[in-house]
């Protein structure tokens, strides 16, 4: 059993200290599985002291976790004096920023645990890579950990897991049988899911409640063929104003805010709208409106972002001449 490995490194280095670090703008599943499986180790190894840290900086949604969840972190992790260090839901020590370099130099045996492709370069100064691109989080994989081993869940190991698995397949959007069969395990071990999920739902800020509302009402609307495309200009939240558009409605929608003379325009399309133009927003939009303005755009298929020099009218009418070649040519 792969758990069975760390417990085995451990003892050959009579570790006293372990540090389990999450990746940079540490997401919810990177700091909940450190924190489950924070626990599942002090199971076995009750004189072991684990810390967790942060690599550089956490999340809002994380931040708002810890409101709710005694999770500890160490913002500024000292990893020097560790003896063992474990990596959870991070694939590169890139992710690791400023950790990097010290990780690199440091004699610790390192240990992957991560539903990520494992990248060459830390399969390489890995000692155990313990690695499941089949599950939906770094969550799933600790919570298997648990029951391989029969370690009762404690509440809030339980509630941690479940945020985890909740964020990483976006509200089980994209959650396949076992990770729902994972989720009410879950529920019965005690998560109370009616109040445990809009945890990951912060409230607005009331300044971005106004981008939204002012750019859907400035928005100008376009057809062409079955797809209602919106263009719209806002001074700030301009993704999230992008987002709102195709919520209410818009197939594809570019959303343009000015700051001295820098233009930055997101956009923003529905699945449908890919899956039957394969018009990639990143690649076939973003890409060259960044070149046409001086800048840089790119993204992936159906949300996308540019920055560059310019005024909105002129950043969007671009834009607009781009989506309707494309749309004309195919
Ligand atoms: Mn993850």
């Amino acid at each position: 059993m792969l758990f069975q490995e760390i417990i085995k490194i451990l003892d050959r280095e009579d570790a006293k200290l372990a540090f389990l670090l999450c990746h940079h703008n540490a997401d919810p599943d990177t700091i909940c599985s450190a924190y489950a499986f924070k626990s599942l180790l002090k199971h076995f190894n009750p004189n072991l002291e684990v810390k967790i840290g942060a690599a550089n900086g956490i999340s809002r949604l994380s931040r708002n976790l810890l409101k709710h969840l005694p999770i500890e972190l160490e913002m500024q992790p000292d990893i020097e004096k560790s003896d063992v260090i474990m990596l959870l839901d991070t694939n590169t020590i890139q992710q690791l920023n400023n950790l990097a370099e010290k990780l690199r130099n440091s004699e610790a045996p390192i240990i992957v645990i991560d539903h990520h492709a494992p990248h060459p370069q830390t399969e390489q100064i890995a000692e155990l890579c313990i690695t499941d691109e089949e599950v939906s989080s770094t969550c799933e994989i600790v919570y298997n950990f648990f029951k391989q081993t029969s370690v009762k869940l404690g509440k809030d190991e339980a509630k941690a897991l479940f945020l985890g698995i909740v964020f990483d397949t976006r509200h089980f959007i994209i959650a396949n049988s076992s990770t729902l069969k994972v989720a009410a395990e879950l529920t019965d071990a005690g998560v109370n899911a009616k109040e445990t999920l809009p945890l990951l739902s912060l409230p607005m800020d009331i300044s971005e409640r106004v981008a939204r509302l002012k750019a859907s009402g400035r928005a100008k609307l376009i057809r062409i063929n079955e797809w209602i495309i919106a263009f719209s200009h806002v001074s700030a939240y301009q993704a999230s104003a992008a987002r709102a558009i195709i919520e209410l409605g818009a197939h594809v929608t570019a959303v343009a805010g000015q700051k001295n003379e820098n233009l930055g325009i997101s956009l923003r399309s529905t699945r449908e709208f890919y899956k039957k133009t394969n018009i990639h927003l990143g690649r076939d939009i973003a890409r060259p409106l960044g070149e046409y303005l001086h800048g840089m755009g790119g993204g992936h298929s159906t949300a996308a972002g540019v920055n560059g020099t310019g005024n909105i009218k002129n950043g969007l009418k671009r834009c607009s001449w781009l989506l309707k070649k494309k749309l004309t040519d195919s």
